[in-house]
């Protein structure tokens, strides 16, 4: 076999393992099937929580990703039509109003968050402790406010996972492997 002939070989088989890593690490048994979306891998839990941190630190363990962060009107479509799906009435995404009411962050980048698609009437900050943020996949998975931590309430998690492509040596520079191995022959 040629010298070039195995480069190329090499270059496949680091495709198919940055494809497996992927693959390996969202294949998980906890969680509904996973949905995938623009560069992003969305699955949410079969297990409750009724506390977010418990949530995120699940989403972190499972699959490597962190509860979703609506960034976009399409990215938000996308998350409830998946929470949808499942009926689930109570799932979390990230956004916390804690420092002010009405006005939403992300727990993880601190980042805006701002475009939502409310249940009616919501939302209400009810009882005053509604600091995070849920869809209801009973209701078009439309968006509620929730608590973040209270004993009656718990919640499925929605997570969300960057599908980073790895970088693959270029063909070129390859090519010219069998030139150097001839000058150390
Ligand atoms: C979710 O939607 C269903 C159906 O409309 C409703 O009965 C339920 O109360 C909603 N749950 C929450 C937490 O708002
Ligand atoms: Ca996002
Ligand atoms: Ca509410």
């Amino acid at each position: 076999m040629s010298v070039s002939a195995f480069a190329v070989i090499l270059l496949s088989a680091i495709n198919v393992i940055s494809a497996r890593v992927i693959q390996e690490s969202l294949d998980i048994p906890k969680a509904y099937p996973p949905m995938n979306g623009i560069n992003k891998v969305y699955y949410i839990s079969k297990a409750k929580f009724v506390s977010y941190t418990e949530a995120s630190k699940w989403c972190s363990q499972n699959g490597g990703g962190y509860p979703a962060e609506i960034d976009t009107a399409e990215e938000l479509g996308l998350i409830e039509k998946y929470a949808s799906s499942t009926n689930l009435r109570r799932i979390f995404i990230a956004g916390t109003d804690a420092k002010k009411d009405g006005v939403f962050f992300s727990q993880r980048t601190g980042a805006f968050i701002h475009i939502f698609n409310w249940v009616n009437r919501e939302p209400n900050n009810y009882g005053g402790v509604e600091d995070c943020l849920e869809l209801n996949g009973s209701k078009e998975g439309r968006v509620n406010d929730t608590p973040c931590n209270r004993a009656s309430i718990s919640h499925n998690v929605l997570c969300e996972f960057d599908v980073v492509q790895e970088e693959i040596p270029e063909i070129p520079e390859i090519l010219e492997i069998p030139e150097i191995l001839e000058i150390a022959q």
